[in-house]
């Protein structure tokens, strides 16, 4: 079990600025943690961050053959990216919507995804917790998978 890991624009800053808003916790720190949980179940994790549309587009259009689920927040691009919607929509690997704050509790422009609609589910709110989750799901998305075949 291959999970991939896409982190959008300014995730790279996260544990340096806004602690009130998305914690205290760096990236890298996020990271060890959701590979330590995917370590336990058995399964590889590969994280990444860009802050560029382009960058993230063409990493899930590679993830097709080499992994089985994307964990994707895609940060405020969420909010605007046709291209990564339809990037998700067109490669077909099972694409799990993760954000660590609660969007649905913030400014409305947060409350639209592009993206949601193409993923398989939306985990939101639950700060680093809420990539584990995401982890957790992967899994039982996967094993339901395997069953199914
Ligand atoms: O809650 C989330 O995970 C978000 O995807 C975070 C995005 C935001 O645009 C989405 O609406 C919700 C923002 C990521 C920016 O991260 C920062 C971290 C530290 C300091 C400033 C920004």
């Amino acid at each position: 079990m291959r999970i991939l890991v896409l982190n959008g624009p300014n995730l790279n800053l996260l544990g340096h600025r806004e602690p009130e808003v998305y914690g205290r916790l760096t990236l890298a720190e996020i990271s060890q943690a959701i590979e330590r949980r995917a370590a336990e179940l058995g399964g590889e994790i590969e994280c990444r961050q860009s802050n560029l549309e382009g960058e993230l587009v063409g990493w899930v259009q590679e993830a097709k053959g080499t992994f089985d689920v994307i964990l994707l927040n895609a940060a405020a691009y969420t909010h605007t990216s046709v291209a990564l919607r339809d990037a998700v929509a067109a490669v077909g690997v099972p694409t799990i919507e993760i954000h660590l704050s609660n969007v649905h509790a913030r400014e409305e422009f947060r409350h639209k995804s592009m993206i949601a609609a193409v993923c398989v589910g939306v985990i939101a709110g639950f700060g680093m917790t809420s990539y584990l989750l995401g982890v957790e799901a992967a899994f039982k998305l996967n094993v339901a998978q395997q069953t199914a075949k």
